[in-house]
This record gives structure tokens, C-alpha cells and sequence, in this order.
């Protein structure tokens, strides 16, 4: 028995996590004849899409809400979100659209790294996104922790542009880029999934592009 170190909250959230292999997607590694998903075609551009409006946020003005099933609720202006570890990722866009675009470097804050300040309670399974555009979107809390998820404010080395999400956005390569939502202003943890807007209008509550999981029904 080791006694020395005290038994923290967050020591014991973490241990918990481990047994109940929470967390554990962990990278997704495929062949590379698996990297391009059923349906999709290759481009070397990076189209935008949005609903048409694309809000323009000072980082001055900016904020990220952590709220829900969570044990440290927290609001960061963009000082104390650059306090964060900072992650480099290189990771596949694949949008339902059917183009996907391969190696997209992103630099932000990791998915895991934020888990690790809020500390999820035991009964958070889902996370609902919500944008400064009034965009929402849901996935499980287990897909938001893959180890490639990332809150970027770069790509490519450069500021995220304001058209691509700008100054931050979430990108959860693993599933179709309707999840990775842009201008992103509140998380919020969640006991039971509750659909976002394109989910509320027929898309995928997951949205795994190697099942082709494109509208609720497929
Ligand atoms: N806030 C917000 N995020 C969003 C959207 C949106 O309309 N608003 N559209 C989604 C969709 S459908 C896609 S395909 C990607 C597109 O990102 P891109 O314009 O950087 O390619 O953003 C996703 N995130
Ligand atoms: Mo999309």
C-alpha cells in the first residue's frame, strides 16, 4: 500500500476513468488504403461551409464556458485558454459533403488537457457545443476526448481565419466535420445526448464517416 500520496479529486477521477476505460478511443490508426472513408473524394482546397453567418469575435471579446456534469465549471477569456498546454495535431477533414482533405495541421489546446482542468463527473456521457453563430452540435463525451480532438486557433501555423472558425474552433477529425464546430463559445457536459442543429434536422448523432453514418436513419 502506498500512503504518501494524499487521495485527491482528482486522483480518484482519474482512477476512475482508467477502470472504466473512459477516454480510451485513443487514436484511430488505419491503413492508409482505410484513410479515405466510403463516399468521399479527395481535395487539396479547404472549402467553407457554415450557415452564412461567420461572427466576428475580437479575441478581446472572447470566451470559452465550461458548464454541465462537470467538477470545475469554468469560463476562460483567451489569456487563461494560452495558459493551457499548448498541442500540435496533424490530422483528415472528412465533411458529409463527400470532400475530404488530408493532413490539416492544427495548434491549440487538447481536448484532453481541458478534461483534465474541468474533471467530467461520473454520469457525463455527452457534450453539447454551442457557437458564436448560434450553431450547436453533439457528440459522446468519449469521441470529444479522442486523443486527436483539439481546440485550434491555428493551422498551418497561422491564426484560424475568421471563415474557417476563427480565432478558435473544435476538430474532431474522426467524425464528419459537422461536429467540429467553429467559433466556438460554451461546452456543455452532459447526463443524456440532446441533439444539435443539424442532428435536430437529420443528421447522425455520431457521425462516423467509416460507417458512412450521414443521416439518423443510416
Ligand atoms: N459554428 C459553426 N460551426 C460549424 C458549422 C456552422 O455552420 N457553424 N458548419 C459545420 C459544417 S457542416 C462543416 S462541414 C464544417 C466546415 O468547416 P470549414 O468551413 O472550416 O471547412 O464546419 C462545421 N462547423
Ligand atoms: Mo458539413
Amino acid at each position: 500500500m502506498t500512503d504518501e500520496i494524499p487521495e485527491t479529486k482528482l486522483t480518484l477521477s482519474k482512477r476512475r476513468w482508467a477502470e472504466e476505460g473512459k477516454f480510451l478511443t485513443g487514436r484511430i490508426t488505419r491503413a492508409e488504403t482505410d484513410r479515405l472513408p466510403p463516399g468521399q473524394h479527395l481535395v487539396k482546397n479547404w472549402p467553407v461551409l457554415d450557415l452564412g453567418q461567420q461572427p466576428q469575435i475580437s479575441v478581446s471579446d472572447w470566451s470559452l464556458q465550461i458548464v454541465g456534469a462537470v467538477e470545475n465549471p469554468v469560463k476562460l477569456d483567451w489569456h487563461a485558454f494560452h495558459q493551457l498546454p499548448q498541442t500540435n495535431t496533424l490530422s483528415d477533414i472528412h465533411c458529409v459533403t463527400t470532400w475530404s482533405r488530408y493532413d490539416n495541421r492544427w495548434q491549440g489546446v487538447s481536448t484532453h488537457d481541458l478534461l483534465d482542468m474541468v474533471m467530467p463527473r461520473p454520469e457525463a456521457n455527452f457534450v453539447l457545443l454551442t457557437s458564436y453563430d448560434g450553431y450547436t452540435t453533439n457528440l459522446p463525451l468519449a469521441d470529444f476526448a479522442s486523443e486527436d480532438g483539439i481546440l485550434a486557433t491555428a493551422w498551418e501555423s497561422e491564426p484560424l481565419t475568421r471563415d474557417h472558425g476563427g480565432p478558435m474552433r473544435l476538430v474532431i477529425p474522426h467524425l464528419y466535420f459537422w461536429k467540429s464546430a467553429k467559433w466556438l463559445r460554451r461546452i456543455e457536459f452532459l447526463v443524456g445526448d440532446q441533439a444539435g442543429f443539424w442532428e435536430k434536422n437529420g443528421y447522425h448523432m455520431l457521425g462516423d464517416p467509416w460507417r458512412e453514418q450521414r443521416y439518423s436513419e443510416d
